[in-house]
């Protein structure tokens, strides 16, 4: 008797809202996909999302695979589609590969916010929140060029190809100093698989052929890392600068330490809580806003211990 009045409430509720209308009982369920978990760019995000998910009072469940791998990421968004959650944050490790599972997701009315990176298909992600990736590019490429003196060998070196964000920076990176730095000769780009040891190992290799390198852009924490520790254990902290997106604790002792010479730090708590604003609005049937863009500023041994700055660094 009682299932077939709450029947009859649902339905009524239902056909009250007009047509394909639903209305959402008990608490909004939330999940975030972190593109790499325990790393401190999407940790700095989940923390955000956390204090936003607390304050709007719906529950997170932030989830993340151990490698950033969209072969990794694509198991972890099926289990998350069978967790039926109502809207689901995710950052895609590849633009190509996660389109399939979260088409999937999207088919079951799960509201899909895209947070960091994007996927090749305009049709997934209600809302797209990230910082403006091709001007941090560029932003990194004029302060690389004032570090070398507008001339000499520059290097980059990146994730894989086909992460939306960091391909974002490097053409940004590479429109800046073709257009504006002719006497900077650039090696082009080289990617670590975000394994810091392999930007090691990059770095390793491209003094040997190039033992004139005069500037590298990391597009990322990982790749800035690894970078950066080839550069110090080579000595060649006084011949070859580094500019490095993203600014963990790692990033940041290497700017104290002299290895990198710019940060791009980036708003990833930001990212996280403007995402479960709009999953909030989404799953509410509220309007959503389809790009959100968010800030980054650079960090320098000069500015680093001024208030604004500390309030940007991620957190370990
Ligand atoms: O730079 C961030 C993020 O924006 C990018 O998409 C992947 O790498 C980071 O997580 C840092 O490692």
């Amino acid at each position: 008797m009682r299932k077939a009045l709450a029947l009859v409430t649902l339905l009524l509720t239902v056909a009250a809202c007009g047509g394909g209308t639903t209305t959402q009982s008990g608490p909004i369920k939330v999940t975030l996909i972190q593109g790499l978990a325990g790393e401190e760019f999407y940790e700095t995000m989940a923390c955000g999302a956390k204090a936003k998910a607390k304050e709007l009072g719906v529950q997170l469940d932030v989830q993340g695979p151990q490698k950033f791998d969209p072969t990794l990421q694509t198991p972890i968004v099926n289990s998350v589609i069978a967790s039926k959650p109502s809207a689901i944050l995710i950052a895609p490790t590849d633009v190509k590969a996660l389109i399939a599972p979260l088409t999937q997701a999207k088919q079951q009315d799960i509201k899909i916010i895209l947070v960091d990176t994007v996927v090749d298909d305009p049709n997934i992600g209600l809302s797209r929140i990230s910082s403006d990736n091709v001007k941090g590019g560029a932003a990194a490429a004029k302060a690389l060029a004032e570090q070398i003196g507008d001339k000499g060998k520059a290097l980059v070196i990146s994730t894989d190809p086909g992460v939306s964000s960091v391909d974002a920076r490097i053409k940004g990176f590479e429109e800046e100093i073709k257009a504006n730095h002719p006497g900077i000769s650039y090696l082009g780009v080289q990617y670590s698989h975000n394994d810091v040891s392999e930007a090691s190992k990059i770095v390793n290799a491209a003094l040997a052929k190039d033992p004139d390198l005069a500037g590298i852009f990391a597009t990322n924490l990982n790749s800035a890392t690894g970078a950066g520790s080839a550069l110090q254990q080579a000595g060649k902290l006084d011949k070859v600068k580094m500019v490095g997106f993203d600014a963990g604790p790692a990033q940041v002792k290497q700017l104290q330490d002299g290895v990198v010479s710019a940060l791009i730090a980036q708003l990833p708590g930001e990212i996280g809580a403007k995402g479960v604003e709009q999953a909030v609005a989404a799953v509410k049937g509220q309007p959503v806003t389809a790009s959100i863009p968010t800030d980054s500023t650079i960090v320098t041994k000069q500015n680093l211990n001024t208030p604004e700055i500390q309030k940007v660094l991620y957190k370990a």
